[in-house]
């Protein structure tokens, strides 16, 4: 399978954050962690702005504790069926180290160092496998907070504290040769992962040109693909960075205009990417289906992010709005899936599409009776106009390169009405 274009006609796919930090879930001794609502930081925040981080020995004994008993991979996997995502990809090893496979190259994984003793990545790929999923990796090759050798963080957590002392470029070398490049190896080759999601947000002197190569012509050499933030470039707008096949925006950052090469935002459904048992900041689906449609309609892909339980189920609200999302694209999934930016500009009361087979598909954000959408710079007039999910006409006047849709009144009813102009 040609991975890139793959994830470029697929639009939506899944992000997954599960960990030793979804025990704690944002909570560390009876008190909620400062700082920011990212749970999967609590190693570091725990305490934040009175101490300092967790120690280490304590945050390894969650290992002892995590037993996802409720871990369900077909369950998992039909849940990000039903919600229309075409892939998932999991944290396999975030910045505190912990894989969730059965490494040979770290003893700190869900294999070996837990009461659950399964292999997670196994499981979700066989999983992913069975329903044409395709299962990918976050592999956080920059920070690893329990390998000696590996990034820490560049800011201190307590504004009075210095900063945390750095590894030495001899010392990341070894983490990186010696944990870094064979566990993506062993993922590749062992679990044929080939979607990788790197993270790094920052110029870090520690990744270096010659190491990010390895580690791009590593992936490469097996036909998978990288995304930006492995630290070759940090640009929303797109720029020329080599051996980068998508681009990764920041954290929930949708750009304005389209970006003519493949690209994604990872967003969360709440604030927190970790399962963080506090955090009530829940999106409407509205919002979340209107940052799809908007990335679709500008060339990208929206990766949407679940934090499980400790025990491995999907929080309520996350499901309850995954199975409306999918409800919705069941109905008007021609309208992302395999689409593109429409030539035409984008209109102020929603988003254009435009089908492999030449279709419009214009996106109402803004419902109101008897209302007229105005679309400019249509060269031909349109042979139809009908409403995706009920097939209702809609009446429709072009001339002067100007198409202007009546919309029925009854259309109101529903929310986010995908309208299907054909020439
Ligand atoms: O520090 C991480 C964070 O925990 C999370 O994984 C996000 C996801 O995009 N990436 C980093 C911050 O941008």
């Amino acid at each position: 399978m040609d991975m890139i274009d793959f994830f470029t006609r697929s639009r939506f796919g899944m992000f997954v954050h599960f960990g030793l930090y979804s025990i704690p879930a944002g909570v560390w001794k009876g008190r909620e962690q400062g700082r920011n609502h990212y749970a999967e930081w609590i190693r570091y925040q725990a305490l934040w702005p009175d101490g300092g981080a967790i120690p280490d020995g304590e945050y390894r004994a969650l290992a002892s504790e995590f037993n996802p008993a409720a871990f369900d991979a077909d369950a998992w996997a039909e849940e990000i069926r039903n919600a229309g995502m075409k892939y998932v990809v999991i944290t396999a090893k975030h910045h505190d180290g912990f894989a969730l496979w059965d490494s040979r190259v770290s003893g700190f994984n869900i294999v070996k160092a837990t009461p659950f003793r399964r292999d997670l990545i196994r499981e979700l790929k066989e999983a992913c496998d069975r329903r044409g999923i395709v299962l990918g990796a976050y592999y956080s090759h920059w920070l690893d907070w329990e390998f000696p050798g590996g990034g820490l963080p560049l800011w201190p957590e307590i504004p009075e504290d210095p900063p945390l002392e750095q590894p030495s470029d001899a010392e990341f070398e070894h983490y990186f040769t010696a944990k870094c490049l064979p566990q993506v190896t062993e993922l590749l080759d062992g679990y044929g992962i080939r979607l990788f999601w790197f993270d790094n947000w920052c110029k870090c002197s520690l990744l270096t040109e010659a190491r990010l190569e390895k580690l791009i012509d590593l992936v490469h050499s097996r036909g998978g693909i990288v995304n930006s933030r492995i630290g070759v470039t940090w640009n929303h707008s797109g720029g020329d960075a080599a051996g980068i096949d998508y681009l990764s925006m920041g954290d929930n950052q949708f750009p304005d205009k389209a970006i003519p090469r493949p690209w994604e935002t990872s967003g969360t459904f709440n604030e927190s990417w970790g399962y963080h048992r506090l955090d009530y900041r829940w999106k409407t689906t509205d919002f979340l289906l209107k940052c799809l449609i908007s990335n679709a309609s500008r060339n990208g892909n929206y990766q949407l992010n679940i934090g499980p339980h400790a025990d491995g189920s999907i929080p309520a609200p996350s499901v309850r709005r995954l199975r409306e999302i999918g409800a919705w694209l069941a109905v008007n999934g021609e309208s992302v899936y395999n689409t593109a930016c429409a030539p035409q500009p984008e209109p102020g009361w929603g988003r254009l599409t435009l089908g492999k087979d030449g279709a419009l598909y214009a996106h109402v954000f803004e419902n109101h009776p008897a209302c007229q959408l105005v679309i400019e710079a249509v060269s031909a007039a349109p042979r139809s106009a009908r409403i995706l999910e009920t097939d209702q006409r809609v009446p429709f006047h072009h001339g002067e390169g100007r198409l202007t849709l009546q919309m029925p009144p009854e259309s109101v009813n529903s929310p986010l009405n995908v309208v299907k102009i054909e020439f």
